[in-house]
């Protein structure tokens, strides 16, 4: 019995879906042209497969479990399980007007046209909002309706900003918030379900790896308690004497999120020699 997982063929989720798996330790080739692989030493068969063509899959029973963006299922629900959001692919979903187009708030934006391949989304947006507005559904390139005359406005995918910023348009709303999501049939068996535990579980030390780091430091004795201080740890930081009598090393985990914060405290606090290094699993 294996578990069958789609994942993105080629495009912005590809990467960062086979990186997780490899992280988890699932070893499995994926040459150019390969539509399907399997685990050398996980019970996992891997289907590769345009985006969009996930949920239903996933909803059919054809795989067991995928990797999408949540934008995807916002605007197509489908009856499978989103259950666990994986950290990568983030992006928005924005409204944005012409540089040189005066916009105050939500309300400029009524009786006007607005392209984008999120009409959905767009339309409860709007909705909740009493806004009326013209969507127009185009299918990509959303970036340059403004320019070629076919919309005022675009609610368009965002991550660095830069295609809006190059085709003169500037964000004024977001509309959704999205990252890259597992989601899995509502059928599933008991097999199946022990098997994407197993998996979840390295899932799950992966991402709590990303989100920490592993933190070395030199400090005279005297200074240990402050330290301690600011050193949060998974239990306690670990203390090492130094061949130098009256100087020890502390080792602990600090959060990836205000590690240059703790770094710069206990700098003041009189450590040394300070190593920071990323963690590839985290079993907690
Ligand atoms: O072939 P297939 O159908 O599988 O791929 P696709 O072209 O439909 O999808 P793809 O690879 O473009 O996007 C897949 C998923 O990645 C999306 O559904 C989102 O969940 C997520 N994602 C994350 C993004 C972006 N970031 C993103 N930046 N999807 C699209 N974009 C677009 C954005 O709209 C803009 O046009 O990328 C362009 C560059 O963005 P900036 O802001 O960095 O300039
Ligand atoms: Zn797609």
């Amino acid at each position: 019995m294996k578990l069958k997982i789609a994942l993105q063929k080629n495009g912005r989720l590809a990467d960062g879906s086979t990186d997780l798996l490899r992280k988890c330790g699932i070893r499995f080739s994926n040459g150019y042209g390969k539509l399907r692989a399997e685990a050398a030493d996980f019970p996992l068969e891997i289907f590769f497969l345009r985006d969009d063509d996930i949920p239903d899959y996933v909803a059919d029973g054809v795989a067991d479990i995928g990797v999408i963006g949540e934008n995807v299922l916002a605007e197509d629900p489908k009856p499978v399980d989103a259950f666990e959001k994986l950290g990568f692919g983030r992006c928005r979903l924005s409204l944005a007007v012409p540089k040189a187009q005066p916009y105050e708030d939500i309300s400029d934006i009524a009786g006007r046209r607005i392209a984008t391949s999120y009409p959905n989304i767009l339309r409860t947006f709007l909705k909740e909002r009493n806004v009326d507005a013209d969507i127009h559904e185009i299918s990509g390139s959303v970036e340059i309706a403004p320019s070629i005359g076919l919309a005022d406005a675009v609610c368009d995918l965002v991550s660095s900003g830069s295609t809006l910023f190059s085709n003169g348009l500037r964000e004024v709303e977001t509309v959704l918030q999205s990252e890259a999501v597992m989601v899995a049939r509502r059928d599933l068996g008991d097999e199946q379900r022990a098997i994407l535990e197993k998996l979840l579980f390295r899932v799950r030390s992966v991402k709590a790896a990303a989100q920490n780091k592993y933190i070395l430091l030199n400090a005279p004795e005297a200074k240990v308690d402050e330290i301690r201080r600011l050193l949060p740890g998974m239990r306690s930081p670990s203390m090492v004497p130094l061949a130098e009598p009256g100087w020890v090393s502390l080792h602990s985990v600090v959060d990836e999120a205000d590690f240059w914060d703790v770094v710069d405290s206990l700098k003041r606090a009189g450590a040394e020699g300070i190593l920071v290094l990323s963690i590839d699993q985290m079993i907690r």
